[in-house]
């Protein structure tokens, strides 16, 4: 083998690699940024109120009162997010990139409660 053709070759044994888990990685970026569930937030309530997902699962949060601004949020040791305001027709998305239980929080109407557990 000249030396040539063996760095040809120790570079594909590495290019080739790197650019099928690019490629897999960038798949992987786009299904996450997908929402999976989508939770109405409505009359002060989120709807449904509790939801069962996966790691890396993405909820979308739609304002569907009229008149009316929400403001998500999520405090939490392990994960923590704020949607700022959520103007009426609003969309939010959250993905949940760790397991545990989270309560998705509105920082205007402090009964609004939606609990997620992400396995
Ligand atoms: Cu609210």
């Amino acid at each position: 083998m000249t030396i040539k053709y063996a760095n040809w070759y120790l570079r594909r044994q590495f290019v080739v690699p790197t650019a099928a888990a690019f490629l897999i990685g960038l798949g992987t970026l786009i299904g996450l940024a997908v929402p999976q569930y989508s939770i109405s937030q409505k009359g002060r309530e989120y709807h449904p109120r509790e939801i069962s997902i996966k790691r890396g699962e993405t909820l979308q949060i739609i304002n569907d009162d009229a008149d009316l601004l929400h403001h998500s949020y999520i405090d939490s040791p392990k994960f923590s997010f704020d949607s700022g305001d959520q103007q009426p027709g609003s969309k939010t998305d959250i993905t949940f990139p760790v397991a545990g239980n989270f309560d998705v929080l509105c920082a205007i109407h402090p009964k609004m409660r939606l609990v997620v557990d992400v396995q």
